[in-house]
């Protein structure tokens, strides 16, 4: 006789942001279909990024975006990707991405929907040529006014108003990590049968085994960051034990830590004193992880004070970030109030 006891249940990610939308009896299901949307679009960018190094995606496209960095065929990809599938089903209103200047409205023949999304479509492009993790952030805020189209200002919206937000990241499996305000959890891409099925329910940050930080940069840092890096070092006081992990992407990077314990860190640096901002973009990457971070028991600075508090005032906006356990991010806050004041 067959065994007849009930096996732990298979679940998609399509059931499980439909028993999350439970939480909302309000809800209409809009939140739920542009998760289901990303999901998709995650599937679509996992199956190129596998297949990055053939000859006809590789390879730099000579452009570079916004940010003044070289634009691989890549992230055009990963951005059209994620802009196609979303742009037409009536679910939102205007999208930002970090590969484009301006902000994205939904095309006139496309119904408009209530939501904002931003994304940072690939993650870590850099690391693309040397076949290194990528990955792709989101967040989903609900647009600030209730008709007409969007203008640039409703995407200036602080962290603590994301309604969803989270990550993908493609490395030995693809992820898909999100949170809608329930928890954390994390979905792991079946290549034999297309689906995220759930292999990380309620996600919690363990206590810290890593630090991730680019190290190579130290002689720029501020008096309280080295003084950090040294206690994440165990100098006087500071925690053993710590292993320094760092890849350069930064959902690769962030996910580890959230899995395993730890801190990464990418600070402001005093290059140009007149803009301490760093290097990472608050609205795409810094406030969607920040908010995963959070609802798993971590927290996310800027050195000063919660990154989710900060309410951007132009969409490419930089800051320093400090993202991973709560008392070792509190802890930085703690050395730069000390030291760099
Ligand atoms: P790219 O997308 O240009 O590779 O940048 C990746 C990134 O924005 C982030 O994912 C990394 O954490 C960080 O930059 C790495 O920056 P460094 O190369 O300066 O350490």
């Amino acid at each position: 006789m067959p065994d007849q006891s009930d096996p732990s249940p298979i679940i998609t990610i399509e059931r499980h942001i439909l028993d999350e939308q439970s939480f909302h009896p309000e809800a209409t299901g809009t939140l739920t279909n542009i998760l289901y949307d990303l999901a998709l679009a995650g599937k679509v960018i996992a199956s190129k990024t596998t297949r990055a190094g053939l000859a006809e995606i590789l390879g730099r496209t000579g452009g570079t975006n916004v940010q003044g960095e070289m634009v691989m065929k890549l992230d055009r990809f990963a951005d059209l990707t994620v802009t196609r599938l979303t742009d037409h089903t009536g679910r939102l209103a205007g999208l930002a991405s970090e590969e484009n200047a301006e902000f994205m409205r939904i095309p006139d023949q496309y119904p408009m929907g209530k939501y904002l999304l931003v994304f940072d479509p690939l993650d870590g492009s850099s690391n693309v040529d040397f076949n290194m993790p990528v990955g792709t952030i989101f967040g989903v805020y609900r647009r600030k006014k209730d008709f007409g189209p969007v203008d640039e200002s409703e995407f200036f919206q602080p962290g603590r108003n994301l309604v969803a937000a989270g990550y993908i990241a493609y490395g030995t499996s693809t992820m898909f990590v999100y949170t809608a305000g329930h928890g954390v959890h994390g979905f792991t891409l079946d290549p034999a049968v297309g689906e995220f099925l759930l292999s990380h329910p309620n996600i919690t940050i363990p206590t810290a085994k890593y630090f991730s930080v680019n190290l190579g940069y130290q002689m720029y840092w501020s008096r309280g960051v080295i003084r950090f890096t040294e206690f994440l070092q165990g100098h006087e006081g500071g925690v053993k034990g710590l292993s320094l992990r760092y890849i350069g992407t930064l959902v690769s990077d962030f996910h580890r830590n959230l899995l395993a314990g730890g801190v990464f860190y990418y600070p402001a640096d005093t290059k140009d004193p007149k803009a301490p901002t760093g290097k990472l973009r608050l609205l795409y990457e810094a406030a969607p992880l920040a908010f995963v971070a959070e609802q798993a028991g971590g927290y996310a600075s800027n050195g000063s004070g919660p990154i989710l508090d900060i309410t951007p005032d132009s969409l490419h906006q930089r800051t320093p970030l400090y993202i991973g356990n709560k008392d070792l991010v509190e802890k930085v806050e703690e050395f730069i109030r000390g030291l760099d004041v």
